[in-house]
């Protein structure tokens, strides 16, 4: 049986989906697992912690989303049970038109420009090319670069850091704390797609937004867990970073009175950069259950010691 947790999720288009895909396994919603010992697989979004030890016929889970901080969580989750986690072209796809959606916004001036309409203000502001602008990524994992690259191929100036040593065509990988701070001293836009671990976890505090550019921008859309909530809003209060683009939140949903939602340099949205959606997840996710029960193994699983 396969199980589905998604909690927020409109469940009835996934159901749909996999019992199309997968005729040959039951497909249950949870809060209905039926038999407990069934259960051999599991997609999860946000399931209530402590509840997946009852299954003791699990097999291995799915994460509904390419993070995986929040199942880590679980302490339900025994340790041989392999969790997988997404890599999908839609998620990705979704990902890079926000990056670069966003990007753009800053790149063409497009606040300058909505502060004058407001003025009426009539004038043509001096527009840098591309190749002027360093846009740097804190993640060249499947998303940062996908994202990095198609910043390259606008002409961008792309740069990115990583834990290990990389190399991507016309783009300068970085890594280490060195590369770190390099990084952050030479963007003009700094990108943050990693994901939340011991070692990230808030890794964008006073000191990394002191190394960024006067006048930089930043944009969040790995986990709110990155960033020193009150360190950014002095970055921004004093005038040392001019925008941030914030999608993820330490806590979601972001609390009604948070200053981000009425800072007049953030621009937040409710967790929506890259979506995952049933026309490409279930494909992805059907195609690694069959492989699996055919003996072919799992591709992508979560490295639970590394945290992603
Ligand atoms: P990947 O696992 O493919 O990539 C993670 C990247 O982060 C890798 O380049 C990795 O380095 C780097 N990294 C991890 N830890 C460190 C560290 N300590 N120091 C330096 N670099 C580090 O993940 P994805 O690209 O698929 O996704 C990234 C994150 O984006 C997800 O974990 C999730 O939190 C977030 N996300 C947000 C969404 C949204 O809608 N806002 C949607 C989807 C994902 P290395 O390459 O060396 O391993
Ligand atoms: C995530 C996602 O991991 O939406 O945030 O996929």
């Amino acid at each position: 049986m396969f199980l589905l947790m998604l909690t927020g999720v409109e469940p009835e288009p996934w159901v749909a989906g996999f019992r199309r895909a997968l005729p040959e396994l039951e497909i249950r919603v949870w809060p209905d697992p039926g038999p407990p010992e069934a259960v051999a697989y599991a997609l999860l979004w946000l399931q209530p912690h402590g509840l997946l030890g009852r299954f003791t016929g699990l097999k291995a889970v799915f994460s509904f989303g390419a993070g995986v901080d929040r199942i880590l969580a679980d302490p339900s989750i025994r340790p041989d049970i392999p969790i997988v986690r997404l890599i999908d072209p839609g998620l990705t796809t979704g990902m890079v038109e926000y990056v670069v959606h966003r990007v753009l916004h800053y790149h063409r001036r497009i606040p300058d420009y909505e502060a004058m309409q407001r003025r009426h203000d009539w004038r043509e502001l001096e527009q840098p090319l591309p190749e002027d602008r360093t846009i740097g990524f804190l993640g060249l994992g499947v998303l940062g670069t996908a994202c990095a690259q198609a910043l390259a191929g606008l002409g961008f100036d792309v740069a990115g850091w990583s834990r290990t040593p990389k190399r991507l065509p016309g783009i300068e990988c970085l890594h280490g704390e060195t590369g770190f701070d390099a990084l952050l001293a030479r963007s003009d836009i700094v990108v943050a797609l990693l994901p939340s671990t011991a070692e990230t976890r808030g890794i964008l505090g006073a000191r990394a937004f002191a190394r960024m550019k006067q006048g930089a921008r930043f944009i969040n859309v790995g986990r709110g867990s990155l960033v020193v909530d009150d360190d950014l809003l002095a970055a921004l209060d004093r005038g040392h970073l001019a925008g941030a683009t914030l999608d993820v939140f330490q806590v979601e949903p972001l609390a009604a009175d948070h200053r981000f939602w009425s800072h007049p340099l953030v621009s937040v949205t409710p967790h929506v950069a890259a979506y995952s959606q049933p026309k490409t997840v279930v494909r992805t996710v059907s195609e690694q259950i069959r492989g699996f029960e055919a003996g072919r193994g799992l591709p992508h699983v979560v490295d639970r010691a590394r945290g992603y």
